[in-house]
Parts: C-alpha cells; structure tokens; sequence
C-alpha cells in the first residue's frame, strides 16, 4: 500500500474508507458512508500540508512536504492546530499520533526560508503565537500524543516531537537542535524541554555542539522512548497507543496533568521567546540563514 492510500478514515463499527487527497472519486456509494467519507475528504482536502485519519481511537497527523523535509511553514503550523483541535475536541479520538511523509524526515525544523524574512518583533510574536498553538496545544493535551520519528527530528522538528508525550523513533532517525548553526537559538521550547529529558548538561552540549544525535543514542539519554525499526514504527506506535487507550480517559488525562505540572514552576519559555527574537537582530542570523538558503558555509563572527 502506498503512502497516501495508508490514509483512511474509520471509526470503531464502520467500514474503513479509501480515502486519497487528489482522487475523489473513490467515494462509496452507500449515501451513509458517502455522507461521511465526503465529510472526511472536505476536511481533509482544506489541509494543502498535512495528512489525516481517525482510525480505532487514534487520529494521526503526518505532515507533508516531503520534497523540503517537512519543515514547518506558517501554513503547515496553522494546519497542525487546526487538526490538533479537531483531534481534542473529537469525541471518537483516544490519542494522537504525529510523524513525517517520507522515509527521510521527521520533520527538518522550521522553514529557513520564512525564518530569514523575519524581523525581531514578528519573529517573537511568530515564536509565541506557535508555542501556544501548535507545542503548548500538544503538551498540555489531556489526550496522549506520540511522536513517530522517522528520520531527521531537527530545530523545530525535535521541538515538536519533545512537545509530545512520548517520542518512537526509527532506526535512522537523527535528532538535533542545529539553530546556533544559524545564528538563532531554539524558539519552540527546545531549551527547556530538552533539559527536561536529557538533564542541563546534556542538553547544553547538544545546542551548543548543534551536532545530532542518533537513535541509540537518544534511548540512552532519556531523548526518545523506543527505537523502532522504521518499517514497523506506525505499527509499533499504534499499537502502544491502543495500549495506553484501554485505561480510563480520567485518569489518563489526571496523570498528564500531574505529570506536567513538575515542568511548569518558571517562565523559562518566555524567556526562551525573549533571547530568540534578540538573535534576529544580528548580523550572524543574516549570515547563518543566508548560508543555509545559498547552500554554503557561514562565516560567523567570533568570540565578541
Ligand atoms: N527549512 C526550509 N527548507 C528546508 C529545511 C528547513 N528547515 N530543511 C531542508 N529543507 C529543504 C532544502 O532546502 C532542500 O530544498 P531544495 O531541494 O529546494 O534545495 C530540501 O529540503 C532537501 O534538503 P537537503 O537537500 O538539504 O537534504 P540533505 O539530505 O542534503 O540534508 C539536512 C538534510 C541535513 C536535514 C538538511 O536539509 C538541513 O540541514 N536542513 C536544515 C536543518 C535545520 O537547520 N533545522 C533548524 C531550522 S531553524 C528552527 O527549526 C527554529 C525553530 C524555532 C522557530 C521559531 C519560529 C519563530
């Protein structure tokens, strides 16, 4: 089965749907169905950047812009929200599981092009607006929220899969906060949730070092769950998932709730927000993002 055909919509006692973006004219006949199926498909064809389905209790959400490595542009976030809320307010919906189109990436970061446009004040009101929308939404969703890694986890990527409750990679995932390599830090939570995994010294060496980390590392420092080989990790995901599914939702939602509150005695995140923003007024952020965009070396200033 091919990577958009995988996408199908069902719901405990129904038949599951064939459900592809471009080809509606997979609809079934049966008026129920069809009246469904239609449902599915308009909300689904108004998502340009993601996929979805709702399948046994599980709404998955793979982002898909394959061809940039699913990085995160503004209309990919406001389609992550917007699928994130229909996920929470679905009362069919148990958990959620996010991953990446492709076999290569997760998710590359945020997009570099839309990045390097930025001035300082839109990129902390950009910043901002995001974390609560998008990684907030998901942290403090009262749903479990898995992340299926399935190749680069990277800046906004790894961001994003450290919002979620729990983090499966595949066996070629790679993981990083690269920012500093572009004159930026983390924005998305990176330096606080990253500590929070891996513990302060760790995290430091992995954003200052912006160097990545493989699968076996991540498991042995506490950055990842499970490493799953990545034929198996939808499968493997899934599966956890419907295990967590049979306790109550009560005390699935109770536990997230008590869990969380350890993470949220200080204002760190907006401090975060305040020293990202600060980094677009340099001549660094010029230069990393120009690098990047024209496919070559930055050359940063040093030791000032
Ligand atoms: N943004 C935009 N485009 C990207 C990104 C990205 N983050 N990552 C990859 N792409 C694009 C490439 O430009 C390329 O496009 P094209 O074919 O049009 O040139 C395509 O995806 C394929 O990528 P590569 O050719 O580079 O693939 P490689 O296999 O050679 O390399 C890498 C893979 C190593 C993953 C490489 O693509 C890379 O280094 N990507 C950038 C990783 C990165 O620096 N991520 C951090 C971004 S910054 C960030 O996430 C900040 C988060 C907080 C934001 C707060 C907002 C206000």
């Amino acid at each position: 089965m091919d990577e958009k055909s995988r996408h199908t919509y069902s719901s405990a006692n129904e038949p599951e749907i064939a459900l592809h973006r471009k080809a509606p004219h997979h609809l079934p006949t049966n008026p129920y169905i069809a009246f469904k199926a239609v449902h599915f498909i308009k909300t689904a064809m108004n998502y340009q950047n993601i996929l979805t389905q709702q399948k046994q209790g599980i709404f998955s959400i793979t982002i898909n812009r394959p061809e940039k490595l699913n990085a995160l542009n503004k209309a990919t976030l406001a389609e992550l929200h917007q699928a994130l809320h229909q996920a929470l307010t679905d009362a069919q919906t148990g958990a959620i599981l996010i991953t990446g189109a492709g076999d290569k990436a997760f998710v590359a970061g945020a997009d570099i092009k839309e990045l390097a446009a930025l001035q300082a004040t839109e990129a902390k009101a950009f910043a901002k607006k995001n974390q609560d929308e998008v990684f907030n939404l998901i942290a403090d969703a009262q749903k479990p929220v898995l992340a299926a890694v399935n190749g680069y986890a990277l800046g906004g990527g790894l961001e994003l899969a450290m919002a979620c409750h729990f983090r499966f990679a595949s066996d070629n995932a790679k993981m990083g906060l690269p920012e500093l390599t572009l004159g930026i830090i983390p924005g998305y939570g990176g330096t606080q949730r990253l500590p929070a995994l891996v513990g302060k010294a760790k995290a430091l060496e992995i954003i200052l070092s912006a160097r990545q980390v493989d699968a076996v590392e991540a498991l042995a420092i506490g950055l990842i769950n499970r490493i799953v080989p990545a034929a198996d990790l939808i499968a493997e995901a899934e599966a956890f998932l419907q295990q967590v599914l049979k306790q109550p939702a009560s005390a699935i939602s109770a536990a997230i709730k008590a869990v969380n509150a350890t993470y949220s005695v200080n204002n760190g995140y907006d401090i975060e927000i305040e020293q990202f923003a600060r980094c677009f007024a340099s001549e660094d952020f010029k230069e990393g993002t120009q690098a990047f965009l024209e496919k070559r070396k930055p050359n940063f200033s040093k030791y000032n």
